[in-house]
């Protein structure tokens, strides 16, 4: 198949392209690097070093002899898009290339609407460029477990039948999300529904669990090919934080009481989970939901793993409980839905000691290139303005 991967140079886009390229698709990558530009401008670091895409692409090529094509540009710029839907006429689109962070998106009014101005009109370019120019490709469309919030009922897939007043219906899950950026894949939802309604587009909407681990079988062949691991206080996720926190001698930071729970997948798991959709694509004018996330575990929970894997490796971990910079549920019910995926095929690779063990070992191995200056949360939901460093993002006009 043709298949375009919009922001594949991100943490899991680039993986993604390695993926499916070995699979013997036909892959083109479209991204604006802006997520290398932020840690430039910050002096944030990923804990893998990372290759241009330019080296990575070359380096794929040499190794698997398959090769990977790459466009620069911006999704919100539609005829930078427009041609690339058009030049690659794809029978897949999978589209990762948004903000994706919520402390980015709480810093203060402009990193709210860039965030909210990049996903939403991105996303809607997208959606005109595939009625204008690839009505039958399906879109792929990485969404977040985050817009359900933490209700006190179980989260279903998309949908849930709702009795009233003696009628019913089956509707849109209800959406509680906790920051701007989970606001903006809400809204992302709602557009691309309207649109397989109206325009007959087929898309999947892929609601994922917070991501851990680093590496898949293809990143795995050459130092070169690594993907990004974030361990900062803006784009690390909680399980590769503490991972991090726990070999820099820093305490593991969890905010308020740790009860937090939420849904979680392996980075390997991401990659079959989005084949799978792409293999058995949405029908035309379908949009269907899925809860792309394995196992649910609480902020403690993890932090426990994480504490006596590191006690194995000689390090002496421990918990530090913060004031929670965020505003969200503490003590809540949790329990998400995630069949469809398993029914497709999917074989779950679960948070194993084995894998903690290994993302620990791996940063060892990398402790000197381990910024202790970015680790503690400044970011705090309740604030109008935070200072993260004095860089702002260009709005739009
Ligand atoms: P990432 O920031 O590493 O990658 C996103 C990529 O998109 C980057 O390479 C960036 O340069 C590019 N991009 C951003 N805006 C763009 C634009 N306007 N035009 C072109 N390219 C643009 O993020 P990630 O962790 O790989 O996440 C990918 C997607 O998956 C996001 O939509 C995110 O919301 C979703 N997601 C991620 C996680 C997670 O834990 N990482 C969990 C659930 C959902
Ligand atoms: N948390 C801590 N300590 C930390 C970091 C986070 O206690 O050092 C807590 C947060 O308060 C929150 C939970 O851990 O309760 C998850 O936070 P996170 O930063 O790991 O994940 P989140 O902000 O939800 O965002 C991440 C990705 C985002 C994706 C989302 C999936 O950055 O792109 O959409 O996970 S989900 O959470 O299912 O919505």
């Amino acid at each position: 198949m043709r298949i375009l991967i919009l922001g594949g140079d991100g943490y899991l886009g680039w993986p993604q392209a390695l993926y499916l390229s070995a699979q013997g698709h036909d892959i083109t990558i479209f991204d604006n690097l802006s997520r290398r530009l932020f840690d430039l401008e910050r002096g944030f670091n990923s804990l893998t070093p990372l290759q241009t895409l330019h080296e990575r692409i070359a380096t794929w090529q040499t190794i698997s002899g398959r090769q990977i094509h790459f466009r620069i540009g911006d999704v919100m710029d539609y005829e930078a898009l427009a041609a690339t839907f058009q030049a690659v006429q794809p029978d897949a689109v999978v589209h990762f290339a948004e903000q994706r962070s919520a402390p980015y998106s709480m810093i203060d009014r402009k990193h709210a609407v860039f965030t909210q101005t990049n996903n939403v009109v991105g996303t809607l370019n997208v959606l005109y460029a595939l009625k204008e120019f690839a009505p039958t490709c399906h879109l792929v469309k990485l969404g977040t477990m985050g817009e359900y919030g933490t209700p006190n009922i179980d989260i279903e897939e998309g949908f849930i039948e709702i009795h009233h007043k003696g009628r019913s219906d089956i509707l849109p899950f209800p959406k509680q999300p906790n920051s701007f950026y989970h606001l903006s894949k809400v809204h992302d939802s709602h557009n691309i529904m309207f649109c397989c309604n109206i325009w007959g587009l087929r898309a999947t909407d892929l609601n994922q669990g917070i991501v851990y681990g680093f590496e898949t079988e293809e990143t795995a062949l050459d130092p070169r090919l690594a993907t990004r691991f974030d361990y900062d206080q803006i784009y690390g996720t909680a399980l590769n934080r503490f991972c991090v926190q726990a070999v820099a001698g820093s305490p593991l930071t969890v905010y308020g009481t740790g009860q937090q729970t939420r849904g979680y997948i392996n980075l390997m798991d991401t990659i079959r989970c989005i084949e799978l959709a792409i293999l058995s694509p949405a029908k035309e004018g379908e949009y269907r939901v899925f809860n792309q996330m394995t196992e649910q575990f609480s902020l403690l929970e993890l932090a426990e793993k994480v504490i006596e894997q590191s006690s194995h490796l000689g390090l002496e971990a421990q918990i530090k409980y913060f004031a929670n910079p965020r505003v969200e549920k503490e003590q809540h019910y949790y329990n998400a839905t995630h069949t469809r995926l398993l029914e497709l095929g999917l074989e779950p690779h679960l948070l194993t000691e084995d894998v903690i063990a290994s993302m620990l070992t791996f940063a060892i191995a990398q402790r000197n290139a381990i910024n202790p200056q970015v680790i503690l949360p400044t970011v705090n939901w309740r604030a109008a303005q935070n200072t993260v460093t004095s860089h702002e993002p260009k709005l739009p006009q």
